[in-house]
């Protein structure tokens, strides 16, 4: 919605529509099971997290705002449905709609349970429009850019439509959030090839998402190593993304990364970016909080 080209009437009935939208539906409880297999692997497939309606309510303002701003990225980004060095949304902008989505207790609840923590704080949002036959993603572990000295952080991928396996679903390696900082994530030193022949030496498993119906959620640790391959399909896979983080977590120390690599290189220029952006005037240390990154889930209070 660009309101400076809609007249007055238009801009209330837009207003109207947002207003309209559905308070997202609570309609999940976590088992033990399904909060030790999060742990055990460092991803979960939460089955009808979201009622499919709910999703279908607020899909137009998603894609409106995700195709605008994917608009602004360079050809490969785009080919890959994501930008690397920046973020393609910004909290300190958010249109009404997607704020209500990326606030509601409903998502920020299953995060808290699987953190097994009392209180998240929303980190950021993205989008992961992979076009037909776009780019494949590659390996990396989120922590890497995330300017926080807390291993618990985790994202939400909630797609718009339906995904099939030919659409890039996600791909985990099994268990590697216990194995800390991986040193073949994030740069582009190895093959996709060799990356696997490496998991495979270390006893880690690939798992891909595979089909998924509006209303799952897959939920990921920042520590998880994942790629998505090329969305083979002749359908946009729509996807976005909203991580939280364990409140309380602080600033952390930048990592000693080996700068030799681009890849490695764009991930601490997006580290920096981030601390500039939404932690800015934040030291190593200090407690991470701030206007663009509230409190949105409380165990036992409405935020
Ligand atoms: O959707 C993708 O291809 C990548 C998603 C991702 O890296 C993430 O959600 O952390």
């Amino acid at each position: 919605m660009n309101k400076q080209t809609l007249n007055s009437q238009e801009h209330l009935a837009k207003v109207q529509e947002v207003e309209n939208l559905p308070e997202l539906s609570q309609r999940c409880s976590l088992s033990p099971a399904q909060v030790a297999q999060y742990h055990q692997n460092g991803h979960l497939v939460v089955p009808q997290a979201l009622a499919p309606t709910d999703i279908a309510a607020y899909r137009p303002f998603l894609v409106e705002v995700a195709n605008r701003e994917l608009a602004k990225l360079n050809d490969l980004e785009r080919a890959v449905g994501t930008s690397g060095s920046t973020f393609v949304y910004d909290l300190r902008e958010v249109h009404q709609a997607v704020w209500r989505l990326i606030t509601s207790v409903a998502i920020a609840k299953i995060a808290a349970e699987l953190l097994k923590v009392d209180s998240v704080r929303l980190l950021h949002y993205n989008c992961f429009f992979k076009p037909p036959q776009g780019l494949g993603t590659p390996w990396h572990q989120d922590c890497l850019y995330i300017p926080l000295n807390t291993d618990q952080v985790i994202t939400a991928w909630i797609p718009l439509v339906e995904l099939s396996p030919d659409m890039g679903p996600l791909t985990f390696a099994s268990g590697s959030h216990r194995a800390g900082f991986l040193e073949f994530a994030n740069t582009n030193k190895y093959s996709p090839e060799r990356i696997v022949q490496m998991l495979d030496e270390r006893g880690l498993q690939l798992t891909s998402i595979g089909s998924m119906a509006v209303g799952d959620i897959s939920f990921h640790s920042s520590f998880t190593l994942h790629s998505a391959p090329i969305n083979f399909s002749d359908r946009m896979r729509e996807v976005i993304a909203i991580s939280y983080y364990a409140d309380g977590a602080c600033i952390g120390e930048p990592e000693n990364f080996d700068l030799s690599t681009p890849q490695i290189f764009q991930t601490v220029k997006y580290r920096e970016h981030f601390l500039n952006q939404y932690f800015s005037g934040l030291q190593p240390g200090d407690l991470a909080c701030s206007p663009t990154n509230p409190v949105v889930y409380q165990k036992n209070q409405d935020v």
